[in-house]
């Protein structure tokens, strides 16, 4: 190739790059680390139309320490400088320590053991990373995926109330609306709680609360009522299981982390709906705009019912034709298409974009 051609594909290759990097939606994921949370993580890192700008996890259903480690193994497998931190934040319910422990296995997941030192010094105090994140964005760039409670989201637009207007809109799996909650099947006595709060809600409902009413960027919400379809099968593991044994990096650590879960009896992909939800929503029914609001006193922690005084708020209750293959299949594609072995020869984290 002479000097001329040469020149021209490198500028050809910058123009490309530059721009496919321009036209991704970009991100921040509101992680509170629990084993789908990270499968989330790594579903949007996968995709191609997104931006991942932030991890910020909330000590909600994790243990927080292996909980970022886990982060620094993940962005490191990954491949992507993907800051992430831990927030400082602190919820009202906690989850259930049994659950919590999800974290220590995802941690020890060993395909992710070669990256335990690529990983940069783990950040204890995300939320400067969250607000610096909002402040060097454009007006109503950032889509915010929450997967856990709302209460890093929430302290932060409290006190950077002029953040808001950088926020596209939000998704957040939350709450239970024509379906009974999930909470009465923690290892709790049952008086402390009550049959339709779902847990992302009861950990917080003063932070759900107080995002329904002091925010106007949309809402979508997704609840248990969709993701009661995403069940874990027996087929979407042997699929995965299938594609780990052919080689594919990323669908071991998928199958591993689903692996890594104490009780998948009680378990359903409700995280990576939500980011799903985001990056493909045609596979799923249109959302329904519901009036909401969230009920915040103790019986009723946690409880988000029809209310004319409510939040507008974008609902989505089905898959499209109560179809899940779709979601399913875009999981195992995302899944067999990157991450081979062979890349692992040429790994070392990519540096952040300036
Ligand atoms: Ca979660």
């Amino acid at each position: 190739m002479n000097q001329y051609l040469l020149l021209t594909f490198i500028i050809n290759t910058f123009c490309f790059s530059f721009v496919h990097a321009q036209n991704k939606t970009k991100v921040i994921h509101s992680s509170d680390a629990g084993a789908d949370d990270y499968v989330t993580t790594c579903v949007l890192a996968l995709e191609e139309s997104v931006d991942v700008k932030a991890i910020i996890i909330t000590n909600a259903d994790c243990i927080p320490e292996y909980g970022l480690s886990a982060y620094g193994k993940l962005v490191s497998f990954l491949n992507q400088a993907i800051p992430y931190g831990l927030s400082a934040s602190r919820t009202w319910n906690q989850f259930p320590w049994h659950w919590r422990e999800d974290t220590i296995r995802v941690h020890e997941i060993p395909c992710l053991a070669p990256f335990e030192h690529i990983q940069p010094e783990l950040i204890f105090d995300g939320n400067p990373l969250f607000i610096e994140t909002l402040e060097s964005s454009q007006e109503s760039e950032i889509a915010i995926i929450a997967t856990g409670p709302l209460t890093t989201l929430s302290d932060i637009l409290k006190n950077h109330p002029h953040l808001k207007s950088k926020i596209s809109a939000l998704y957040w799996m939350g709450g239970a609306i024509n379906v009974p909650g999930n909470i009465t099947d923690a290892p709790i006595n049952k008086k402390a709680l009550n049959d339709k709060a779902e847990w992302n809600v009861f950990a917080d409902a003063f932070a759900a609360d107080w995002i329904f009413n002091n925010t106007t960027f949309d809402i979508f919400l997704v609840p248990l009522d969709v993701t009661n379809y995403a069940k874990i099968t027996p087929n979407f593991l042997d699929e995965l299981r299938k594609q780990k044994e052919s080689g594919l990096l990323s669908a071991e650590f998928i199958l591993s982390a689903y692996q890594a879960v104490c009780d998948l009896e009680l378990y359903y992909m409700w995280d990576v709906v939500t980011a799903v939800v985001f990056t493909h929503p045609e596979f799923f029914e249109e959302p329904v705009l519901k009036r909401l609001k969230v009920r915040t006193e103790q019986a009723d922690h946690g409880v988000i019912i029809s209310d004319d005084e409510g939040r507008d708020v974008h609902v989505y209750f089905r898959f499209k034709n109560d179809d899940v293959t779709p979601f399913h299949q875009y999981i195992l594609d995302l899944a067999a298409t990157k991450l081979y072995p062979s890349e692992l020869k040429n790994w070392s984290l990519a540096s952040p974009e300036s």
